[in-house]
């Protein structure tokens, strides 16, 4: 939805023209999943799909939310009464941003706020990181705060962990917050250092696409948080800080150590590995052989099926389907669970592809999937 459209929702709903307008995307993560919480690498990129809102400042200390995707009216909340793990809708996620702003010190007097958001839910496309980061933005700009990129994605992450109470890292809203168009952001969870990695696939005659398999998954459930203090264990027991820390040549030397741990041997395996197909696509990239980090990306899918063990029957299938018609690369991106997979393709074998997804989904019984084209798209801005 356009800026205008959303101003105009804006001025219908609280009478008056907001004074402003900011977006911030949803992202695909190309490679380098579950590894944000363990100190490691991600390479995610911006979707085109965001989160717009129409903001306003107020000074009576009163947070007024509202958006037609969900529906259900204009929500009116005291923000003295903003408490972690009080609110389990989808306006946790910009209340607990306005929280973690004003836990942080800032003075925040209060908001209107109007929203819309074109990324799907539920989809392991980071819905939730672009309602938080464009509130972020929007708020820091109005108040004049003039936080830095990597501070506004870390007080929306301490709003998804605290205020929300889904433990999750920190790559969703570092590439909502900063990812630019036509590249995707090598990122160093560790001390969120970045590089913007140009990421131009049509101009090699490839396509990137994402299958959004329509099977729902929320990381406030138990899953995911057991599968990073699974990593956690597994760090104690090798005595470092994070499983970052341990060296690709020595992992072996690491699982020996781990013994029969066989759960935390699984998961170090992944994330290791993983942090090391990072790197691995970054200097393919860098060497300009984006073919050839197709196998990574299919990799790296095998290890989440495997050893991380949060896929599911569909994303399989998507990856399985896809590599059987010619896909250079596949695999699931996001938390798991559910979610979308995505398929890097020679741009002539896409309807091929999409087709023969399609119809195994149709073979399978299982609900039709959403297949877009995924194109590097901007990071969070104002819009008017
Ligand atoms: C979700 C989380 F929000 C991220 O922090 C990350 O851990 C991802 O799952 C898995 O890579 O999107």
């Amino acid at each position: 939805m356009g800026a205008q459209q959303v101003a105009d929702r804006f001025a219908e709903l609280y009478g008056a023209a907001p004074e402003g307008v900011w977006a911030a995307p949803g992202r695909v993560n190309l490679i380098g999943e579950h590894t944000d919480y363990n100190d490691g690498f991600v390479m995610p990129f911006a979707l085109p799909h965001q989160a717009v809102a129409a903001v306003s400042r107020r000074t009576d200390g009163v947070l007024r939310l509202h958006s037609d995707d969900i529906g259900g009216g204009v929500v009116q909340l005291g923000l003295a009464d903003l408490a972690p793990g009080t609110d389990r809708e989808w306006t946790a996620y910009p209340a607990g941003v306005v929280w973690a702003l004003r836990e942080a010190g800032h003075e925040i007097t209060g908001a209107d706020v109007h929203l819309s958001s074109t990324v799907p839910t539920g989809a392991g496309l980071s819905s939730s990181a672009a309602l938080e980061v464009v509130i972020a933005l929007a708020l820091s700009d109005l108040y004049g705060l003039g936080l830095p990129r990597w501070k506004l994605a870390r007080l929306c992450q301490r709003a998804e962990n605290v205020y929300v109470g889904a433990p999750t890292g920190i790559m969703d809203q570092t590439a909502s917050a900063c990812c630019e168009q036509g590249h995707a952001l090598f990122l160093d969870t560790r001390d969120l250092s970045q590089r913007q990695i140009p990421f131009d696939l049509a101009a090699e005659g490839l396509r990137l696409l994402v299958v959004d398999t329509q099977v729902k998954h929320a990381h406030s459930g138990g899953e995911y948080g057991k599968r990073r203090a699974g990593c956690e264990k597994g760090a104690a027991l090798l005595g470092v800080d994070a499983l970052r820390d341990i060296p690709y040549d020595g992992l072996d030397a690491a699982l020996a150590r781990l013994g029969d741990e066989e759960e935390v041997v699984r998961l170090v395996r992944h994330v290791v590995t993983e942090d090391q197909r990072v790197e691995r696509t970054v200097a393919l990239l860098h060497a300009g052989e984006t073919r050839a980090i197709g196998p990574v990306l299919t990799e790296g899918h095998a290890s989440l099926r495997d050893d991380f063990r949060i896929s599911c029957p569909e994303l399989d299938l998507v990856v399985d389907t896809a590599l059987a018609h010619g896909a250079l690369g596949a695999r699931m991106t996001g938390g798991g669970f559910g979610g979308s997979a995505i398929v890097l393709a020679e741009a002539t074998d896409v309807d091929t592809l999409t087709k023969a997804v399609q119809e195994a989904f149709a073979a399978a019984a299982f609900t039709a999937p959403r297949v877009f084209e995924a194109v590097p798209a901007a990071g969070a801005r104002r819009l008017a």
